[in-house]
């Protein structure tokens, strides 16, 4: 498996190469700003306009309509989206999964046509970057297929949060971006269910700041969803991005896929402190992917802590999710106060279901810390799951806790747990740490430092690269920071 720094690389270097072939910025693409080495010159008849220190923009006045002429020769330079296929073999079955790739890059390029949200605009404004629109609702309603929504930095405070119903296509996807360089909060604390009175039920359209049903082609990035009734939550909606996400505060999972719900890609996201009042802390998590099913999801580079319930819940999903340089800790402690307390807290709850259903879930170079009960768990999952490289250190629970799966587990490490591992016979083990034999305490590590993964991203958004639980012997068992 390619790792994501590589398609980054990849991407950059079609990026040359077609810079060389088309040495002029087209309509809508970034043509100036600090860090940005791309051409600086447009298109005839567009100008590169200056808008802030980190982005320059080709623009032919300003416009929010649709033109989607120019979008097939600026796509391949700014995205490398490719198929990949990725076939891993068990010793008892052959799984595959075929997922999207989508990539970042520090400032989004926008096609087509561009519509702009600020604090400062009004719904009667025209959506341009001198003219933008005060509601985010209302920039959706505007947008047609490839349209690009820039929001404004500042905090937004909806009164009813943001619902999302209609497709792009593959080659005009909707985007919904932080202006590039430009901080956004979204802020669901005025919108219904936040938070709901206890046993409460909560409408299902009320679900989520940004509520995504029966909605594809759909990437967000860079937004910071907080004290939402649910941060982001996708349902029956497939081929959707979301991209260097925060969501925190809310009061039911930060973020949710639920239902059909097929290739997509969550990337670098950070979801923390959520809670369920209406729940006492039995279902808000960090990342749940439950109760449904579709092909192709991926999870890459996530941070999921302090959430009530567990950091990833994939409670109920039938069919198998790829998680990978994923890092869950510290969740299932009851933070506020719920009584009786409900939150299970695993770092990675790795389905059950009421019947439990089997999915084969692959999980790579993943961490799980300091939760109150398992780092990762099978949960009742009676799958053949895949788990290579992952490290589970001082969770309440079992490190590696697959009782009910005969899964198929290499090369992780397990060390302070209170227990180290379980596995249904049948399953298959090689090269762990139990495998291995001898101590696996704290001195064989380089650095216990938590705050090396806990502390602000790097410039790209990942997870700094660190020592963090690497063995002082050289030895590869576990996960590392440096993907
Ligand atoms: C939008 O409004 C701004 C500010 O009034 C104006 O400069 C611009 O020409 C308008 N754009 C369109 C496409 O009407
Ligand atoms: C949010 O709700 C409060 C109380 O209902 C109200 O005072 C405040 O103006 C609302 N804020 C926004 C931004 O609508
Ligand atoms: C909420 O539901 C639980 C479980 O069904 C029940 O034990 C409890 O009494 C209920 N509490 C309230 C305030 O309705
Ligand atoms: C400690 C370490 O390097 N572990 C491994 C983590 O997983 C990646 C990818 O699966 C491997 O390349 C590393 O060797």
């Amino acid at each position: 498996m390619e790792s994501y720094r590589k398609i980054i690389a990849a991407g950059a270097v079609l990026a040359l190469f077609l810079k060389g072939a088309n040495a002029q910025a087209q309509p809508y693409a970034q043509c100036g700003g600090s860090g940005y080495t791309g051409p600086t010159v447009c298109v005839d008849g567009w100008t590169c306009v200056y808008s802030n220190e980190w982005y320059s923009q080709c623009l032919q006045g300003t416009v929010a309509t649709s033109t989607t002429t120019t979008r097939a020769a600026t796509t391949a330079a700014t995205t490398a989206a490719t198929t990949s296929r990725t076939t891993t073999t068990s010793s008892r079955t052959t799984l595959t999964t075929t997922t999207r790739t989508t990539t970042t890059s520090a400032s989004p390029v926008a096609t087509g046509c561009v519509i702009y949200v600020s604090t400062s605009g009004s719904d009667s404004n025209n959506g341009s970057i001198n003219s933008p629109f005060a509601g985010i609702q209302k920039a959706v309603d505007t947008a047609t297929p490839g349209c690009t929504i820039y929001i404004r930095g500042g905090t937004y405070k909806p009164s009813k949060n943001i619902q999302i119903a209609k497709s792009g296509t593959a080659s005009q996807r909707y985007t919904i971006s932080a202006y590039p360089g430009e901080k956004v909060i979204i802020d669901g604390d005025n919108m219904t269910g936040t938070p709901a009175e206890l046993n409460a039920s909560l409408a299902n359209s009320d679900r989520g700041i940004f509520h995504v049903q029966n909605a594809n082609y759909w990437t967000f990035k860079k937004l910071e969803l907080i004290n939402g009734p649910y941060g982001m939550y996708n349902r029956d909606a497939s081929y959707n991005d979301f991209l260097d996400l925060i969501t925190r505060d809310n009061y039911e999972s930060g973020f949710q896929l639920e239902g059909e719900v097929a290739y997509c890609n969550v990337i670098n996201l950070d979801s923390y402190g959520n809670r369920d009042p209406r729940k006492n802390g039995e279902s808000a998590d960090g990342l749940a992917i439950k109760q449904g099913r579709g092909a192709g999801n991926v999870v890459r580079g996530a941070r999921l802590w302090n959430n009530v319930d567990d950091g990833m819940d994939l409670w109920m999903f039938e069919t198998p999710i790829l998680i990978e340089n994923t890092i869950a800790w510290g969740n299932g402690v009851n933070r506020w106060g719920f009584s009786p307390f409900e939150g299970d807290g695993n770092g990675f709850k790795l389905g059950g279901g009421d019947p439990d259903v089997p999915a084969n879930h692959i999980i790579r170079n993943c961490y799980a810390f300091s939760n109150a009960k398992h780092g990762f768990t099978d949960n009742g999952n009676y799958g053949t799951l895949t788990l290579d490289h992952n490290t589970s250190w001082k969770n309440g629970g079992t490190g590696f806790s697959f009782a009910n799966s005969p899964s198929k587990l290499t090369n992780n490490l397990a060390s302070n747990n209170a227990a180290t591992y379980t596995l249904k016979s049948g399953g298959s083990q090689s090269a762990n740490s139990w495998n291995i034999g001898g101590t696996w305490n704290d001195a064989r590590f380089i650095s216990t430092s938590t705050s090396l993964v806990t502390g602000a991203r790097d410039s790209n958004n990942m997870i700094p690269a660190s020592d963090f639980l690497l063995l002082k012997d050289g030895t590869t068992t576990g996960a590392t920071t440096h993907v």
